[in-house]
């Protein structure tokens, strides 16, 4: 058997934040999220299928990866390879087009576009729904970078997983929102969100408290984009990102991911927004600060943000679409 596929796949950010899981084995969250696919910032993969059955191959912007890259990685290509029926080793060769260090998760673009790519080159004709559930055994939120423009993973209740998958909510044109990213300190994060998510559940009297309120940002959250409110979407942004945060922070020995620099940029939003200017912020396992705005505020947000010293750059998107086979 042989076969060869190429697909791309683009970031999302979270407006109601995943941490958590009920089965860490295939990435069962312990509540939804809601997230915007991100256009730009796109991973593109390639899929080899060998003719042999030895081991698989993995390059990652031209270098050969890391075990856990390739950890992940097999977490879809196994599946994807007993479904085809076959042993055949993969050679896979991905490359990311994001600026690097900006925070922005390249595992959601990364295992999206392996998920398309892999059953492209396996001649496996399954529908977005279905790579949306093998992709997020690779990494969770990469389920929701399957589909474009605002989108929620449903956390589903069954044990194998059958009814957790990502759902397109609204078209990227729906709303024509800006991020900017505000990068604050390039670097790799310390703690994983894998093992963040695992230590938080295990330790924070916090976790609980936080899950608690998921349910009701969802539907505040849907509600918000459906009427192309931006204060409301910035008040349930804003409220969910700090309290997983909180709930990071309560975990024994505490989980920090934000950095004085973090709080000189959300200092920043909140003065513009008191000045009027319709922006938010939310924050992820990292200090780098995502900005939403809108088309006409974005010059006003990108002067503020570049004036303040603890800035290195700024990286900006819009939503965009969804994963596709490309070639
Ligand atoms: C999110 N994050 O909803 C949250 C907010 C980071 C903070 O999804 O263990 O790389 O592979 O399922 O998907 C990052 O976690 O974790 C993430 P795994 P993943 O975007």
């Amino acid at each position: 058997m042989t076969g060869r596929a190429t697909a791309r796949a683009s970031a999302n950010i979270a407006l109601v934040k995943y941490w958590g899981k009920r089965d860490p084995q295939l990435n069962l969250p312990a509540r939804g999220s809601f997230s915007v696919t991100l256009a730009g910032l796109t991973t593109t993969t390639t899929v080899t299928v060998l003719g042999n059955d030895g081991e698989d191959q993995f390059v990652l912007n031209g270098e050969v990866a890391d075990a856990g890259v390739l950890k992940k990685a097999k977490r879809v290509l196994d599946p994807l390879r007993n479904r085809a029926g076959t042993r055949a080793a993969f050679q896979v060769s991905s490359t990311n087009d994001f600026p690097t260090g900006a925070g922005l998760a390249s595992s959601a673009s990364g295992l999206a576009a392996l998920a398309v790519a892999t059953a492209g080159a396996l001649g496996l004709d399954l529908d977005a729904t279905e790579l949306s559930r093998v992709a997020r055994v690779g990494s969770g939120s990469a389920c929701r970078s399957l589909f474009g423009g605002y989108v929620e993973w449903l956390a589903g209740e069954q044990a194998d997983g059958a009814d957790s998958y990502a759902v397109p909510r609204f078209d990227a044109d729906w709303w024509d929102l800006r991020v900017v990213v505000a990068v604050v300190a390039p670097g790799k994060k310390a703690v994983n969100s894998t093992d963040g998510m695992t230590h938080t559940k295990d330790t924070s009297p916090f976790h609980e408290p936080f899950l608690a309120t998921v349910d009701g940002d969802l539907i505040a959250a849907k509600a918000a984009v459906e009427g192309r409110d931006l204060a409301a979407l910035g008040r349930v942004a804003e409220r969910s990102s700090l309290r997983m945060h909180a709930a990071m922070q309560g975990a024994d020995p505490a989980l920090v991911y934000l950095a004085p620099e973090s709080w000189v940029v959300i200092t920043a939003v909140r003065k513009l927004q008191a000045a009027g200017v319709p922006v938010f912020f939310t924050a992820d396992a990292g200090p780098n600060i995502k900005v939403f705005t809108t088309p006409d505020a974005q010059e006003t947000v990108r002067a503020a943000l570049l004036d303040l010293p603890v800035v290195r750059r700024l990286v900006a998107a819009r939503p965009g679409g969804a994963a596709e086979r490309i070639e």
